[in-house]
């Protein structure tokens, strides 16, 4: 028996974890599905992918324009910096936003790819299908970071979805139910206050609690306006502080979240405003007048009852509510 030595076939090494913020240029000669393709791999590995150069600066100014008659009638949001505000239902506000960063191409393809339900299943005795949802719009939010305002302490924003996931070594298609866009407004910088992330704190386990205060991993995501950032719900992140005295930062925020988990029904075009308004009090909750816990289903981040009963409580008045002074009081 002869051998013949062969050679040896290395092991596929494992990326290992990314530790900066990575980043592509929207002005690139490479062409849009280059680029789409080149943000899926550095959201695959990061969690996040900073897109310079997205929107002209007439789009940015025409949005800035649109939206600045509304901002002083914008209140706070508990659950924001003390000295911001956040402005919603941004589809009407804005026909510049609504066309063209939420219908952004770069953006579509990126958050098809990541958020698109797939589901394969028996349909029927002896017949088997797999069906696809494309994602949908979650929220339209602006956040305006005024001057003087403190850290947002880390979070994941699928917690809104109550979404979980165990450690994973490398990224799996499937595991996240949200992606974002935050384009900036105005410039984003370390004074006037950025969003902070842990790059690949996507794949960790939702069970290890969040690095407290100035974590060496952080890393801020300083942005001109026209750049933007865009991330997976999975991802650890937070505003940064404001800490000028006159700087207003502006970051408009677009989300999408799977679309499978919704009422088959479709109660809220199928009973008018005045019809729900006759229904008892349990009945309007039960068909979705009413916030799942801790922030899905909002109207201008308020309880959606207060649209049928002004008079309800609003179980989002206090951010968390009382559970969370609660929690924070047992820290
Ligand atoms: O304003 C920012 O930079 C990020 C805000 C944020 O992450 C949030 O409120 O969920
Ligand atoms: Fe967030």
């Amino acid at each position: 028996m002869t051998f013949t030595k062969t050679e040896a076939v290395p092991a596929p090494t494992k990326k290992s974890p990314p530790t900066e913020l990575p980043e592509v240029d929207a002005r690139s000669q490479c062409g849009q599905d280059a680029l789409v393709d080149q943000i899926i791999e550095a959201i695959s590995d990061a969690g996040v992918c900073i897109v310079r150069n997205i929107f002209s600066p007439e789009i940015v100014s025409q949005i800035l324009e649109d939206l600045e008659p509304y901002v002083a009638k914008t209140t706070q949001f508990d659950s924001y910096n003390a000295n911001g505000c956040q402005m919603t239902g941004l589809l009407t506000k804005s026909e510049t936003y609504a066309h063209k960063v939420v219908g952004n191409y770069l953006f579509q393809k990126v958050h098809n790819y990541f958020i698109t339900a797939r589901y394969r299943c028996w349909v029927q005795e002896g017949v088997q299908m797999t069906f696809e949802s494309p994602p949908q719009l979650n929220s339209t939010v602006c956040f305006y970071l005024n001057p003087d305002s403190p850290d947002q302490l880390l979070h994941r924003d699928d917690q809104i979805h109550q979404h979980w996931n165990g450690a994973a070594s490398e990224y799996v298609l499937g595991r996240d139910a949200v992606c974002s866009m935050f384009a900036a407004l105005t410039p984003a910088t370390r004074d006037n206050g950025t969003t902070r992330f842990i790059p690949g704190s996507h794949l960790w386990d939702y069970k290890e609690p969040y690095p407290v205060g100035q974590d060496p991993r952080l890393r801020y995501a300083e942005l001109n306006p026209g750049d933007c950032f865009m991330m997976l719900g999975s991802v650890v992140h937070a505003s940064s502080a404001n800490t000028t005295t006159d700087q207003r930062r502006v970051l408009i925020s677009t989300h999408v979240s799977r679309s499978n988990l919704r009422a088959e029904e479709n109660h809220f075009l199928t009973y008018s405003l005045e019809e729900v308004k006759k229904f008892p009090l349990w009945l309007q909750q039960f068909i979705g007048y009413t916030v799942s816990k801790p922030f899905c289903g909002w109207v201008d981040k308020k309880d959606p009852l207060r649209l049928v009963n002004p008079k309800a409580s609003d179980a989002l008045v206090s951010g968390y509510g009382k559970e969370y002074l609660e929690a924070k009081g047992a820290l």
